[in-house]
């Protein structure tokens, strides 16, 4: 009887061992959507660029629903330069698109009678904007939903957004070890730099991320959370690129990131860049985790169950 009982506990254990794998194994697929590409620069005023709107590694997607906004005064487009992608698999069906200043709203889905979504690397959009200035433009994604054919929401792991701008004009902005385009970060996550178009030969010059701010022509530079100095190594003629900069780790919050290139501990406008001069951060630390609290409360518990299960039948069997 006793043994009885014993095979039965063990049968749980096995059981609650394998809630806690699966209770701890289970995340969503990484899914990234957005800008491709995600930056363009050197694009002469008057000349068009084109962007695709893409969910990459995407699994049954049936409709997707985003917000997009850029500077009007140095890129521009218009309903009839919203399309639907063009190199399969891509969402066929633009249910709703707006352009309203420097705001585009999109619905983009399967046709009507279609029951199964699309996967792979899905194109929900595509978009052909003109630059109108010299200067160069953020593109960010807002409010992203997507949805699976059940109509549950996907999580979305990764966003991004785009950079874009003309021939003129020095930028910077925050991204990955790679240069890709990067505005929000997880705790713990190192900052790279990249950008171009420096117009002034520095040796040296400063990069600093500061609390982020609107930036106005001779303002102080302030009190960074992260610097370094770049040796730039620019020879020949301007414009000159800076190369992809380890900036490092910044604790949660939201953040300018402003190359100091004369070294003076100001923000000169004709000379330094900044990522972003207006009033959005240039990039911003996640403080919570990528679960919520609920959830990654549930998942640390559920190694714990089957160990608190096993040490209470440890000591009922050593009892006997
Ligand atoms: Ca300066
Ligand atoms: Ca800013
Ligand atoms: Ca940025």
């Amino acid at each position: 009887m006793r043994e009885r009982k014993i095979v039965i506990r063990m049968l749980i254990l096995a059981f609650l061992l394998g809630l806690a794998v699966v209770g701890t194994g289970k995340a969503s697929p990484a899914l990234t959507f957005g800008c491709d590409p995600d930056v363009t620069i050197g694009i002469a005023p008057g000349d068009p660029f084109t962007i695709y709107l893409t969910a990459f590694d995407v699994t049954d997607l049936f409709l997707a629903e985003y917000s997009l906004s850029f500077d009007p005064a140095i890129i521009s487009t218009t309903v009839a330069d919203i399309d639907t992608g063009d190199v399969a698999p891509y969402l066929e069906f633009l249910m709703i698109e707006s352009v309203v200043g420097g705001e585009i709203h999109i619905v983009a889905g399967r046709p009507i009678g279609v029951k199964e979504g699309l996967s792979g690397n899905v194109q929900t959009v595509k978009i052909t904007f003109t630059v109108l200035a010299e200067g160069n433009s953020g593109l960010y994604l807002d409010d992203v939903r997507l949805k699976d054919s059940g109509g549950t929401d996907m999580t979305i792991e990764k966003i991004i957004d785009g950079f874009f701008g003309s021939s003129e004009g020095h930028y910077d902005f925050a991204c990955d070890a790679t240069g890709g385009l990067q505005n929000a970060f997880a705790p713990g996550d190192t900052v790279y730099v990249a950008g171009g178009g420096f117009m002034i030969k520095a040796v040296f010059l400063d990069i600093h991320a500061v609390p982020n701010v609107e930036w106005v022509d001779g303002q102080s530079i302030g009190s960074p959370v992260l610097s370094v100095t770049v040796e730039t190594g620019w020879k020949g003629k301007a414009p000159y690129s800076l190369p992809i900069t380890a900036l490092g780790v910044p604790p949660g919050s939201e953040y300018d990131i402003v190359v100091d290139l004369n070294q003076d501990g100001l923000y000169d406008a004709a000379n330094d860049g900044v990522d972003d001069v207006l009033v959005r951060p240039g990039f911003t630390v996640l403080t919570v985790p990528e679960f919520p609290f609920g959830m990654s409360v549930i998942m640390l518990l559920a190694p714990i169950i089957p160990l608190a299960y096993l040490w209470r039948l440890r000591r009922k069997v050593t009892k006997q």
